[in-house]
């Protein structure tokens, strides 16, 4: 089916159909401020874990917020990465886009920011963070984002031993993280005019090195949006496919005319030439309200999609 607007999502859990659901009754007050309401919701949510305070805590045990909106109309952008102590990462990524000049302010600057526009600056730890944070550091700090052994002078865990589970020249997390820990919320919404606005929300990685920015924040890696194309939104394994801009690959083959689906698959494509182990996936709409999806990592993914009163969920089989 295609039809306007639309807004499609990464995943499909509750918060993530309830975040589709807010975006596309938000609608009216225009695709940026739904944007804004559908990110939101899942940051409120703690959607899967995966996106706002109190999940993927970082080796020192602290949540790290991503996020980034992009309107294709006049090609406006604003994000934050890395981003301490303030839970609405992306009210915050609002802030940038509309009241700087700048694409992306981080790590400690970005919560000064922040609190100059009003927000509130609050601990993102929860218990359960300081569980999983403590749970780690009982496992000799396993999985571990760091190759070598060197003294880590960030945790109690001093020199590590690799894990001997981890091969040591694959750089995708497939062997290191849990599969199902990683469920950024990625957007991409068509209004009513065809116009297109994507953007992207997370806590990125668990027990990632203090200052990591993923590719979720990253203009044409999370997400990305073409006026008169289309836009896309990533989820998955940030380090790696930040290197390949996965969401731009996709909207420039839409560009060239191929369907949603085939732009999906091509980028996925181009990262799994490189890469066969990483999990990743993108979804992909376009100005005309055909969408579609690509993965791989995982045997299949669903994403949430809703092009009028009721919220659905799509599952794609995923690349080999
Ligand atoms: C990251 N891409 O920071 C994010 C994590 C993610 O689904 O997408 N999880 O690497």
């Amino acid at each position: 089916s295609s039809s306007i607007p639309l807004v499609i999502t990464t995943w499909a859990a509750d918060g993530f159909q309830q975040a589709t659901a807010n975006a596309f009754s938000s609608l009216s007050g225009g695709r940026m401020f739904a944007l804004v309401e559908g990110l939101s919701t899942c940051e409120r949510l703690q959607c899967d874990t995966t996106v706002g305070y109190g999940g993927s805590p970082d080796e020192k045990g602290e949540t790290r917020l991503d996020a980034i909106l992009i309107d294709g109309t006049g090609m406006k952008m604003g994000g934050v990465a890395a981003m301490r102590r303030v839970k609405y990462a992306a009210r915050v990524a609002w802030a940038v886009l509309n009241y700087t000049r700048h694409t992306l302010i981080v790590g400690e600057a970005a919560t000064e920011f922040a609190v100059e526009m009003g927000f509130k600056e609050e601990s993102l730890t929860t218990n359960d963070s300081e569980k999983a944070t403590r749970k780690w550091r009982e496992n000799n700090c396993q999985p571990n984002f760091r190759k070598n052994v060197f003294p880590d002078a960030s945790t109690s865990c001093g020199p590590y031993t690799p894990n001997d589970k981890v091969k040591e020249d694959d750089d995708s997390w497939t062997n290191r993280i849990d599969r199902f820990n990683h469920d950024t919320i990625g957007m991409v919404i068509i209004d009513s005019k065809g116009e297109v606005a994507a953007g992207t929300s997370t806590n990125g990685a668990t027990h990632k090195i203090p200052g990591r920015m993923g590719d979720s924040a990253s203009p044409g890696s999370g997400a990305y949006a073409m006026e008169g194309v289309g836009g896309a939104a990533a989820t998955g394994d940030g380090d790696i496919m930040m290197r390949f801009m996965p969401s731009y690959h996709a909207v420039h083959i839409l560009s060239l005319g191929f369907s949603p689906s085939e732009a999906a698959a091509q980028s996925i494509q181009r990262i799994l030439n490189v890469y066969p182990r990483f999990m990743g996936a993108v979804v992909v709409a376009s100005v005309k309200g055909s969408y579609g999806a690509s993965c791989t990592g995982l045997d299949t993914f669903s994403f949430s999609v809703q092009s009028n009163s009721t919220t659905r969920v799509e599952t794609i089989k995923c690349l080999p």
